[in-house]
């Protein structure tokens, strides 16, 4: 029996199952799996000619078998309107995961909505729309036409900055360049829309623009590297939580063949465990900064690296800039970049000072400077990786600190060679492929601040939930409230109206400060139970969906299965609205505007992907995709030849660096300074409030939970999310393991449940994000950069104790994440 599902025998997949390719819609590594499905009438039996695997089932199959598989990887959907049996799967044969499925991985069959099985009945059926005092459900002519015709009241030909946008810029879950190039090509082509934002951060810019200012794509090396490297330094990152089978795949057997490894985290994580007992701790050098002061930490490194003599002279001859500064500091650029000697006299720090402001020991900075640059006896250099993601992103100063991280890289030659690379670990696939974002500007309109001040009149959302996720979120969610509340009234008050005067009287509200809230999801989120219009869109799996990983690694995930009534691809979606804005807008007598919507004939997202991703990669074909299979091929693609697309393993391998633009193909180094914690409130939060709130992901967790919240599985293990406290700390607020506390601040509060962590240093705690049963967005206040990144990881509060542990939490299990092996 397993868990819940009262499984005890599970049917054998037949020979003749048909078999699609998927990579797995979650996070960035994107593992292969495959998916089988056949006639729920039908199984395969024991002898080697009946089943898919080929063996005889009826002996005992040896312990690494693939024959195979868990109750987690199967279910029955529909297919074609028939219920079909359904497995899916992690591929042997996939380079990126060699088989390994993870705990979100191979949980993806038992998260399909199914009718027979019961699995996430919380999926969109309809389109609703609010009706009656409720979300009514309707047709997609209905609820798009009401769409269309609200956002055309408020748009006119080069004017749309009444309308507001929500979107995701990703592959995988929700995205895909298929997506992605739906959504870009109706806001930035069709429009012109400024007032938009990512799903991740308020503002639609990059999570890394000194990187890219610099020269250096984020994403320029291959996994294979971590087996050909010296080193691995990880920043701000947990990959054995987060990128699972990137570590266990690639990462640890790098540390098998003698890598060693530098962990820059201020919080001891499961990660630094993994690898003490992967690499031996002799091999491990975690560096545990304060919370935001990586900055002066890098910057020391790079000092003693320059100082010791052990740059790699003959790279920055020839691949970087060599002529003072190339690009001063302004309002777009939050630091000057230029040669690597201005550079090195900008940032230099001793590393006694560095220290001082970050609470390292300073012999732990120069062994780190070491690992990752000192050259060998024989005199050959260190391969070095710098790996970096969360923890710095969305941390102090990010362009100063990650233009920090890729100086180091070009110091010591270690980008665009074999074992090297300073790359982003990456959240979710990528699939960006879109018209220019030019007249978005930079910096780019702080969204969320503009919104909760009265802008926008028009709101659409797509895939994402900002009840959750994102930051100052108590005063978000107060104002998105206030003014969504007051357009619901007046369609309230219109009951029985004609769409002629709901139309007029959604106006009127708007006029009066309220707002239009149109929400495209897959099930009914936080921030929908705002919206007027609510559209069920489909997942991976229930389209066909490209995206790369990582390493650029582009794949094709088949279409197993029929998504959930009436529900489409979000590009179709985006389609259909475009047909329905030239509509509406040809009524109203605008047809020189109206024939902007034109272009949208789409009919499948084979439609979409052709028009967009297509247009500027004429070699890629879903055909040639799927002859690629679960291995696919690694962005740029450079070509096709015997019948296979020609791909670009690893980014700069020629020295020539292009990310910024620049003609002369040199990269730059950054001159990024330390000065302190830099947004606005976060030293004056520091010094108000007693705990450090770090907070971020776990691994059973994904992301905001849309569908963590509807899995047993997980919500029995973590009901509420968890804060990790130490145990003194805990005795000091008089609270234990399970207990209910509020975390709360000048900017607001939420709740979690007590964890408690002897590793945990005093006073900082770490908290999960994104629990819609506790919001840590919530005590995060407005302060972002200069380019509107957020500081979430920077937050500090005071805890008290709401309740004892309640009969959902009294009886979890709170042993210690540490393990040995
Ligand atoms: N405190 C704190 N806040 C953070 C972070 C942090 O570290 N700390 N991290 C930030 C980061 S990196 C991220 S990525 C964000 C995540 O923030 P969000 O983007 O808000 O979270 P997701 O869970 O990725 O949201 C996915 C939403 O899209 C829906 N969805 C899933 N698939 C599809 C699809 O195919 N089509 C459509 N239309 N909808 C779909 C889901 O139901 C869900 O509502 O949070 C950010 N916020
Ligand atoms: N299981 C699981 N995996 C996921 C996701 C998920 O929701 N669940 N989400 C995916 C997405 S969208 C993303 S963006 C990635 C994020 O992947 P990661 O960045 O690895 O995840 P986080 O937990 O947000 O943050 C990483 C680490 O940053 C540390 N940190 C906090 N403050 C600082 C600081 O000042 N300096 C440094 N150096 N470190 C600091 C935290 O202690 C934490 O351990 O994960 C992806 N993978
Ligand atoms: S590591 Fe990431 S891509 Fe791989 S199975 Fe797990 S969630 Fe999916
Ligand atoms: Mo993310």
């Amino acid at each position: 029996m397993t868990y819940k599902r009262y499984t005890d025998r599970l049917p054998i997949i037949p020979a003749d199952a048909k078999e699609h390719n998927v990579t797995c819609h979650y996070c960035i590594v994107g593992c292969g799996y495959k998916a089988y499905t056949w006639p729920l009438n039908r199984q395969g039996g024991t002898a080697p000619a009946e089943n898919k695997f080929g063996v005889d089932l009826s002996e005992q199959q040896p312990m690494d078998t693939e024959a195979w598989y868990a109750p987690s990887m199967y279910n029955v959907v529909k297919q074609n309107g028939r219920d079909v049996h359904l497995v899916i799967k992690p591929d042997t044969n996939c380079v990126v995961n060699s088989g390994l499925g993870s705990i979100r991985g191979a949980r993806m069959a038992e998260n399909r909505r199914s009718d027979v099985t019961g699995t996430q009945q919380q999926r969109l059926t309809d389109p609703l729309v609010w009706r009656y005092g409720t979300w009514q459900p309707t047709t997609w002519d209905d609820a798009l036409d009401l769409v269309a015709r609200v956002t055309a009241r408020f748009i006119d030909k080069d004017d749309e900055d009444d309308l507001y946008v929500s979107m995701f810029d990703h592959g995988g879950s929700a995205g895909g360049y298929e997506n992605t190039w739906g959504t870009g090509k109706l806001y930035f082509g069709s429009m012109k829309v400024r007032n938009c934002r990512i799903h991740n951060r308020p503002a639609y810019n990059s999570e890394v623009h000194s990187s890219r200012d610099m020269g250096v794509d984020e994403l320029n090396y291959a996994y294979a590297d971590y087996t050909l490297t010296d080193t691995i330094m990880l920043v701000g990152a947990n990959p054995l939580e987060t990128q699972t089978n990137l570590f266990l795949n690639h990462m640890v057997p790098g540390m098998q063949n003698g890598a060693k490894v530098v962990i820059v985290d201020p919080r001891r994580t499961v990660s630094v465990n993994a690898c003490e007992e992967a690499a031996g701790a002799e091999n491990v050098l975690h560096l545990q900064p304060k919370s935001g002061t990586d900055l002066a930490l890098f910057n020391a490194i790079l000092t003693h690296v320059a100082d010791q003599g052990w740059v790699d002279r003959a790279f920055i001859d020839a691949s970087t800039f060599r002529n003072g500064i190339a690009v001063g500091e302004d309002a777009a650029h939050p630091a000057a970049l230029g040669s690597f000697e201005d550079a090195l006299q900008a940032v230099r720090i001793s590393t006694a000072d560095a220290a001082g402001i970050c609470g390292v020991p300073e012999a732990d900075i120069i062994k780190a400077a070491e690992w990752y640059a000192k050259p060998n006896d024989d005199g050959s250099r260190r391969k070095a990786i710098i790996a970096y993601e969360k923890g710095i992103i969305w941390g102090n100063d990010n362009y100063r600190t990650i233009g920090a991280l890729v100086n180091l890289g070009l110091a010591c030659g270690n980008i665009g060679r074999e074992g090297g690379g300073v790359c982003r670990l990456g959240g979710h696939q990528e699939g960006y492929f879109r018209p220019g974002d030019g007249h978005v500007g930079r910096p780019a309109p702080y969204f969320d601040q503009i919104l909760i001040q009265g802008g926008g009149r028009v709101h659409h959302v797509w895939a994402c939930d900002h009840y959750k996720t994102t930051l100052n979120a108590s005063v978000f969610k107060r104002e998105y409230n206030r003014r969504t509340n007051m357009v619901k009234e007046a369609m309230d008050a219109s009951a029985g109206a004609t769409r002629e005067q709901l139309v007029d009287a959604i106006e009127g509200a708007i006029r009066a400060g309220g707002l239009f809230s149109v929400n495209v999801d897959i099930i009914h989120s936080q921030i929908g139970q705002a919206a007027h219009v609510i559209l069920p869109a489909v997942e991976s799996g229930e389209m066909n969906l490209t995206s790369m990983n990582g390493e650029r690694r582009l794949r094709l995930v088949e279409k197993y299965m029929d998504g959930p009534g009436q529900a489409m691809p979000d590009c179709l979606i985006a389609a259909r609205l475009a047909n329905h804005l030239e509509r509406v807008l040809t009524e109203d007598g605008r047809a020189e505007y109206a024939a902007q919507f034109a272009g949208y004939d789409w009919q499948t997202e084979e439609d979409a992907f052709m028009d967009g991703y297509n247009s500027g990669n004429p070699e890629v074909t879903y055909e040639r995709l799927r002859a690629m299979g679960n291995n696919g091929v690694q962005e740029p693609v450079t070509g096709f030849a015997d019948g296979k697309l020609v791909g670009t393993p690893r980014l700069y391998t020629d020295g020539v660096f292009t990310r910024h633009g620049r003609e002369d193909g040199k990269a730059l180094f950054c001159l990024g300074a330390w000065r302190g914690l830099e947004a606005p409130g976060k030293a004056q939060q520091q010094a108000n409030f007693r705990f450090l709130i770090n907070n971020g992901r776990s691994n059973l967790n994904w992301q905001n939970w849309f569908l963590d919240q509807d899995n047993d599985f997980v919500i029995d293990r973590f009901p509420l999310p968890f804060i990790q406290i130490n145990p003194d700390d805990a005795a000091e607020l008089g609270v234990k393991n399970g207990d209910m506390v509020e975390v709360h601040n000048d900017v607001g509060a939420t709740q979690a449940m007590v964890y408690l962590e002897p590793t945990a240093r005093r006073n900082e705690t770490f908290m999960l994000f994104g629990a819609p049963s506790g919001a840590q967005g919530n005590v995060i206040n407005g302060g972002v950069n200069e380019l509107i990144l957020p500081n979430y990881k920077q937050t500090w509060a005071n805890i008290r104790k709401i309740a004892d542990a309640g009969p959902t939490t009294a009886k979890l299990s709170f042993k210690s994440w540490e393990v040995e092996l």
